[in-house]
C-alpha cells in the first residue's frame, strides 16, 4: 500500500542466465515464498509483479523472468529491451554459469542498455561445499561492470529479500523526487492521475 506522499515507481525488471541457475526459483521465493527441489525449466518466459513499500517510495516491479535454455538466448533482447533493473544470475557451483553470466553483460553493455540498476546474483550459495566460482571473482566481475553483486540462496531464501529491496532502493534514488508516479517500464504508459497503487 502505498503512503500518503510517496512516490510511486513501475519498473521493469529483467531475470538473465543460464539454465538451471535459479532465476525462477528467486521469483517464486521472493514473490511467493515458495521453493521447489524440481522447479522445471522456463519456457520462453515468466512474468511476474510484485510491490515493495520503503520508506521513500513504492516500487512496482514486472518482473520478465526469461528462460536460459540456448534456443532461447535469441529473445533475450525483447525481455532486458527498456528494463530498468537486470540481474543476472549465476551458479556458484557452476563455472559455465559464471561464464554465461559474463557474456550476458558483455551483451548488455554492448546494447548500450538504459539499464538503471544491475545485479550480478551469485545463487544456490548453500552449495558452498561444491563451488566452483570463488566470491572474489564474481565480486571483482561486478566491480568492473558497474553492477552489485550478492550471494544468494532460494533455497534457504538467504539474501532474496535483500536482492530486491536494494535494487528497489537505488531506484527511488535516481528516480526524481516528486509525488507523481514515475514509469521506469516503457510497455507500461504512463497514466494521469496514476498515483495509489493497492
Ligand atoms: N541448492 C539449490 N538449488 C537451487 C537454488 N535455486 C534453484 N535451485 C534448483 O536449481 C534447479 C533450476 O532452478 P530454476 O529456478 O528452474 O532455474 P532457471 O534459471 O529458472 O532455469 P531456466 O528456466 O531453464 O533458465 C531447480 O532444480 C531448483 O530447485 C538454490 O539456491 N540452491
Ligand atoms: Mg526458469
Amino acid at each position: 500500500m502505498a503512503r500518503p506522499g510517496n512516490k510511486i515507481i513501475q519498473a521493469k525488471l529483467v531475470l538473465l542466465g543460464d539454465m538451471g541457475t535459479g532465476k525462477t526459483s528467486l521469483a517464486l521465493r521472493f514473490i511467493k515464498g515458495q521453493f521447489y527441489d524440481q522447479q522445471e525449466p522456463t519456457i520462453g518466459a515468466a512474468f511476474f509483479t510484485q510491490i515493495l513499500s520503503l520508506s521513500e517510495a513504492t516500487v512496482k516491479f514486472d518482473i520478465w523472468d526469461t528462460a536460459g535454455q540456448e534456443r532461447y538466448h535469441s529473445l533475450a533482447p525483447m525481455y532486458y529491451r527498456g528494463a530498468a533493473a537486470a540481474v543476472v544470475v549465476y551458479d556458484i557451483s557452476n563455472m559455465d554459469t559464471f561464464n554465461r553470466a559474463n557474456k550476458l553483460v558483455q551483451e548488455l553493455q554492448r546494447q548500450g542498455n538504459q539499464i538503471v540498476v544491475m545485479a550480478l546474483a551469485a545463487n544456490k550459495s548453500d552449495l558452498d561445499s561444491q563451488r566452483e566460482v570463488p566470491t572474489e571473482e564474481g565480486e571483482q566481475f561486478s566491480q568492473e561492470n558497474g553492477m552489485f553483486y550478492i550471494e544468494t540462496s532460494a533455497k534457504t531464501a538467504q539474501n532474496i529479500n535483500e536482492l530486491f529491496y536494494e535494487i528497489a532502493k537505488r531506484l527511488a534514488r535516481v528516480s526524481p523526487p516528486k509525488r507523481s508516479g514515475i514509469n521506469l517500464n516503457p510497455e507500461t504508459p504512463e497514466r494521469k492521475g496514476f498515483c495509489c497503487l493497492g
